[in-house]
């Protein structure tokens, strides 16, 4: 039972791409002692406290994805001797963003390449669905990103905003990042499932169990069908303030809604906290919602895909032509 869970090697580092990878991985790095790595090309969401991997995107102001992705790739050798010590890594990025989308690909190629025992657990944060122009590439990237890793992560930043309608993003944001830091942050004493998996979180912590669960519950139903889910485990934030009743009653619930063998035990990992909140993860069979953001892979198979060795870039290649007259 305990082989489908990934057992996970030191040293680990974690790694921050972007904006609210660094953000989330700075955060987490501290509650658990380890090394951290940030990756961006914007030098506000770099620290001097911290490994710092500038992408110099010069002399772009805004490069698009495709371009970012090729300053990235110049940056290779850098990268690949900072990962090159490490047998798990534990990368956090935000695929509604453009740092996240264009070089959490690469960073992992570079990864797996480099050693292909080395373990890959990518943390990623979905776009809402009012960010219409970032959906595609997030959907790519993340296509991507599941083929370099041992396991993703996915905090669905858009399932999150359906249930609860009335947060401004600020607020989402505020709240989806705390829940991934709990889980980042309890790895050390929980499980990891192989594959995909989706994080279902508590809008609030407070004193109430069962309207954590709640909260996780109405998530799920808004990401995708419970039949879909082939295994579950949950995260009890303050789990020794709650009454071992409760506990079971909650199992006992999510049972009825899974109906897959896979999900007839729901391990528990229990964390220390003051406040009580309960994060659900699902790992989910197949196809998910987001395969839908990259519509043209339904009908392009993964082997026809032209650029699926190398992903699209664009570097600047500058011709001198010559004056034949
Ligand atoms: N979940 C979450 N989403 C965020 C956060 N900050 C920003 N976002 C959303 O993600 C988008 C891009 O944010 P960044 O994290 O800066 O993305 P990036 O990877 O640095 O890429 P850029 O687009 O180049 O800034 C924003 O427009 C927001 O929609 C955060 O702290 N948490
Ligand atoms: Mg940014």
């Amino acid at each position: 039972m305990n082989d489908i869970y990934l057992k996970l090697k030191r040293p680990l580092v974690l790694i921050g791409i972007g904006g609210a990878g660094s953000k989330v991985a700075v955060e987490s790095s501290k509650s658990m002692d380890c090394e951290c790595i940030l990756i961006s090309n914007d030098k506000k969401d770099l620290n001097i406290n911290y490994r710092s991997i500038f992408i110099d995107s010069e002399p772009w102001i805004n490069p698009t994805c495709h371009k970012l992705r090729s300053f990235a790739q110049f940056s290779s050798n850098e990268i690949r001797s900072e990962l090159q010590k490490f047998q798990t890594l534990i990368v956090i990025s935000n695929l509604a963003g453009k740092a996240g989308t264009a070089i959490t690909p690469v960073v992992e190629k570079l990864a797996r390449q480099h050693s292909p025992t080395t373990t890959i657990i990518s943390f990623v944060i979905m776009p809402f669905k009012f960010e219409k122009e970032r959906i595609f590439q997030s959907g790519i990237s993340l296509k991507r990103i599941r083929d370099f890793s041992d396991a993703v992560i996915v905090m669905d930043n858009d399932a999150f905003l359906d249930n609860n309608p009335d947060l401004s993003p600020e607020e989402c944001f505020e709240i989806t990042n705390v829940a991934m830091r709990d889980v980042i942050d309890s790895i050390s004493k929980g499980f990891i499932l192989p594959d995909m998996n989706i994080l279902y979180i508590s809008k609030n912590y407070n004193d109430s169990a069962e309207l954590s669960i709640n909260d996780s519950i109405g998530m799920l139903y808004h990401n995708t069908d419970p039949e879909l889910v082939n295994r579950a485990l949950l995260y009890v934030m303050g789990g020794k303030r709650v009454p071992n009743q409760t506990l079971n009653l909650i199992v006992q619930i999510l049972s009825k809604i899974f109906t897959n063998e896979g999900t007839a035990t729901i391990p528990m990992t229990m964390c220390d906290s003051n406040k009580i909140g309960i994060h659900l993860m699902a790992a989910i069979d197949g196809k998910t919602r987001f395969d839908r953001y990259d519509p043209l892979s339904d009908i392009i198979p993964e082997r026809n895909v032209l650029d699926w060795e190398d992903m699209d870039t664009s570097p600047d290649i500058e011709m001198r032509i010559n004056n034949v007259e």
